[in-house]
């Protein structure tokens, strides 16, 4: 039989006198803008499997050279269900001589992170730094030409790989101008940006473009107004932007602001998600980086966090120590803010929705048996659980119908078939019940649980 937690705010197929009281506990809940019952949420250990729990992701800036250090490793596979390369996937990491395009850092992350369910954020297609020396110099339509075959050769190399892609990064100025930055990029014309999100969106249609920058945290300064008036104008006319990234680089000539929150929630308004992707806090306050994650929580659009580099000793600001581990890779108090925002975070009031057509799956049973429950719902997305018996040590086959894709696993070790649909899940000694979160793109088809195997 399947269960619904509290927070499932879905109506239900069962007698009617159930159902008449479920649907007014929705109406209560839709009304007081609490969709998830204090209490009601099984409570992570571990930051990924907190914020997937949330229907999020939680990640990290990865560097290719760290991953042979074991002590960071072992952070980052334990907590983390994201990664984001800091440098190995921009323009002078990736294509160092024109036309001569180098993988192997990127690979080199891609395949760490998704050999262990973790997805990707790709950073950066076009930006004005990081630029190779090739491109620096060039001008005019030849480095139009040159950017919009960079993106397509990159977005189409990963292809299928990348969740999410910084499209463009960085391309309004700071100040009160409000102007677009004046670079190479931009002396090419003003609709560079847009072309390069078309440019990416040909290549790699199933990943998320976003645009992505720094100060624009603040809802009443020129450059998040700049930014959000491009984003509604691109929205206007078509171009395919999916996400706006908010660095969130704070310190104290750019703190973070309690407007933040309408910073984030007026992007999604536009119709775009949001995403925080390079948190880092100088000093580490725990009270801060809580409120960041409160925030990004309160909005439903708001897909998750990526702090920029796991211990102080990682980050490019080493000395401001702006990150959740300390240089030994002991949690620091901003660590245990962040958990605990993430535990008993609220999931925002979401448009409602129908609930899947399929009935409750009775899965067979071998050595072990595997329950699949759903588990909340948002507008776009959905998380299922999976209660294992029989077996301390289990392998669940688990399938999501097409077009779904997991976007996010937690307390077990996934591994997938070639079509991607099929998820083989293993016990990763986190107990036995395992959970994941199925983009739906669409179709609402409840996953199905294929085998339960004991080992
Ligand atoms: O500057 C902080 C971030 C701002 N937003 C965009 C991000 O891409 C940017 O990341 C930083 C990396 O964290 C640094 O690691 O970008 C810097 C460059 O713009 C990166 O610094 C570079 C150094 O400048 C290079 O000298 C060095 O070779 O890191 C390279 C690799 O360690």
């Amino acid at each position: 039989m399947t269960e619904r937690c509290q927070g499932d705010t879905r109506p239900r197929t069962g007698p009617r006198a159930r159902t008449a009281i479920v649907l007014a506990a929705a109406a209560l809940l839709a009304a007081t803008s609490v969709a998830f019952l204090p209490g009601t949420a099984s409570a992570g250990t571990t930051l990924g499997a907190s914020a997937a729990e949330k229907g999020r992701y939680f990640g990290t800036a990865v560097a290719a050279s760290r991953l042979s250090d074991g002590n960071y490793t072992t952070i980052l596979n334990r907590e983390f269900n994201s990664v984001t390369p800091e440098n190995e996937m921009k323009i002078d990491a990736t294509e160092p001589q024109q036309g001569r395009f180098s993988y192997g850092a990127a690979e080199q992350i891609v395949n760490h992170a998704r050999s262990r369910g973790m997805s990707v954020r790709g950073h950066t297609l076009a930006w004005h730094s990081q630029q190779p020396s090739w491109m620096e110099s060039m001008s005019g339509s030849a480095l139009r030409s040159a950017m919009l075959n960079h993106v397509t050769q990159v977005a189409t190399h990963f292809r299928g790989q990348v969740v999410a892609w910084d499209v463009v990064n960085e391309a309004f100025e700071d100040g009160t101008s409000g102007a677009r930055r004046n670079s190479n990029l931009q002396r090419t014309g003003n609709d560079w940006i847009e072309a390069a999100f078309r440019a990416a969106r040909a290549a790699d249609p199933g990943a998320k473009l976003c645009y992505n920058d720094y100060n624009t945290d603040n809802w009443t300064h020129a450059k998040t107004q700049a930014v959000y008036n491009m984003v509604r104008d691109f929205k206007s006319r078509g171009v395919p932007i999916d996400c706006v990234g908010f660095q969130s680089h704070f310190n104290n000539d750019s703190p973070y602001v309690s407007n933040y929150r309408t910073t984030l929630s007026s992007f999604a308004a536009l119709g775009v998600d949001v995403q925080v992707t390079e948190l880092d806090i100088q000093g580490a306050p725990a009270a801060t980086y809580r409120s960041v994650v409160e925030d990004c929580l309160a909005v439903a659009r708001c897909n998750g966090v990526t702090v920029w580099g796991i211990r102080d000793s990682d980050s490019w600001r080493a000395s401001q120590t702006p990150l959740l581990f300390n240089s030994s890779g002991q949690k620091k108090a901003a660590y245990d803010a962040v958990l605990a925002a993430l535990n008993n975070g609220t999931t925002p009031t979401d448009p409602p929705t129908t609930p899947p057509t399929t009935p409750p799956t009775t899965p067979p049973s071998g050595s072990c048996t595997a329950t699949l429950q759903d588990s909340t719902r948002w507008g776009d997305r959905f998380n299922s659980q999976v209660t294992v018996s029989g077996a301390s040590n289990w392998t669940v086959v688990v399938a999501v119908t097409p077009p779904q894709k997991v976007s996010n696993t937690w307390n077990g070790t996934p591994t997938w078939d070639s079509s991607g649909n099929v998820m083989t899940m293993r016990s990763n000694g986190s107990g036995n019940v395992f959970g994941f979160t199925t983009m739906a793109n669409g179709t609402w088809t409840r996953p199905v649980v294929r085998s339960c195997t004991a080992s």
